[in-house]
C-alpha cells in the first residue's frame, strides 16, 4: 500500500518517535442528489481537533471525476494525531463550469483510534447560496440556513 511506503518514508525522516504522532485519514463524501448538485471546482479539508489542525488537504482521486451527484468518494491522507475532530474546514474554489456544489455529509475516520465524526451539511458549498464556499463545521452540523439536520449537539 503507498500510505504504508509513506508512513515509512516519514518514519526515517522524523524517528521512531514522532511515527506514532501521524494517522491516516479516511474521508467519505456524498455528494447530494439534487439538480446542479456536482462539482469540478477543487475541494479541500482541513482537520481540527484537540491536539491541533492539520494541513489542508487537496481531496482528489487522480484521473476520476469526483463529487459528482449522488456520488459518493473515498480519500485518504496522512497527517498530524489531531485526536479528537472538533471542527472541519471545507472549502471550494469555485471553479470549472457551475462549481456550486451540494455536499449532503462528509465522514472523516481515523481507523486506527476508532475515530470518527460526521458532518450532515445538507446544503450548497456556492458563491450564490447563503453560507458561501468555505465552511467551519463541527460535528453533527448542518450547512443548511434553514436549520439543523441529523444529528443534534
Ligand atoms: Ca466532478
Ligand atoms: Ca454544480
Amino acid at each position: 500500500m503507498k500510505y504504508s511506503l509513506y508512513l515509512f518514508l516519514v518514519s526515517l525522516v522524523l524517528g521512531e518517535d514522532s511515527y506514532d504522532d501521524y494517522r491516516e485519514f479516511s474521508v467519505r463524501v456524498h455528494t447530494g442528489d439534487v439538480k446542479g448538485a456536482g462539482t469540478n471546482a477543487n475541494v479541500f479539508l482541513t482537520v481540527h481537533g484537540e491536539y491541533g489542525t492539520t494541513a489542508e488537504h487537496y481531496l482528489d482521486n487522480p484521473g476520476y471525476d469526483d463529487f459528482e451527484r449522488n456520488q459518493y468518494d473515498v480519500f485518504q491522507f496522512i497527517d498530524v494525531n489531531v485526536g479528537r475532530i472538533e471542527k472541519i474546514r471545507i472549502r471550494q474554489d469555485d471553479s470549472g463550469y457551475k462549481p456550486g456544489w451540494f455536499l449532503d455529509f462528509l465522514t472523516v475516520e481515523v481507523f486506527a483510534d476508532d475515530i470518527s465524526a460526521t458532518f450532515p451539511c445538507n446544503w450548497w458549498l456556492a458563491s450564490d447560496e447563503a453560507g458561501g464556499i468555505d465552511r467551519l463545521l463541527s460535528p453533527g452540523q448542518s450547512c443548511s440556513p434553514h436549520g439543523e439536520y441529523g444529528v443534534k449537539l
